[in-house]
């Protein structure tokens, strides 16, 4: 009889198996009303990780109309990386939280 733990293994290497391999998350925080690391490099079909630590909206608007993502007050949202390029980016509530996304193909 194989014991029980052995699926819940299988199914996480299943899961593992799916995402490829070179694929990254990086995590990018706003807090205190800065956005750090400024300046991230990342490659197309990476996860970027948006943590915002403030207890108010913030927004990751790309300056070119690419994307906007929403961050609820102290939720972490997370998105992939589609398009390959350099995007200047900015929060629509705080138009000084400004910082930079350059995407490799
Ligand atoms: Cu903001």
């Amino acid at each position: 009889m194989t014991p029980r733990w052995i699926f819940p293994i299988f199914a996480a290497l299943a899961l593992g198996a799916s995402v490829p391999a070179q694929a990254a998350t990086i995590q990018i925080t706003m807090e205190n009303l800065v956005i750090s690391p400024a300046e991230v490099s990342a490659k197309v079909g990476d996860t970027i990780e948006w943590i915002n630590k403030d207890i108010f909206a913030h927004t990751a608007t790309a300056g070119n109309g690419d994307w906007d993502v929403a961050m609820p007050p102290k939720k972490t949202v997370s998105s992939v990386l589609k398009k390959a390029g350099t995007v200047d980016y900015y929060c629509r509530f705080h138009p000084n939280m400004k910082a930079t996304l350059t995407v490799a193909p």
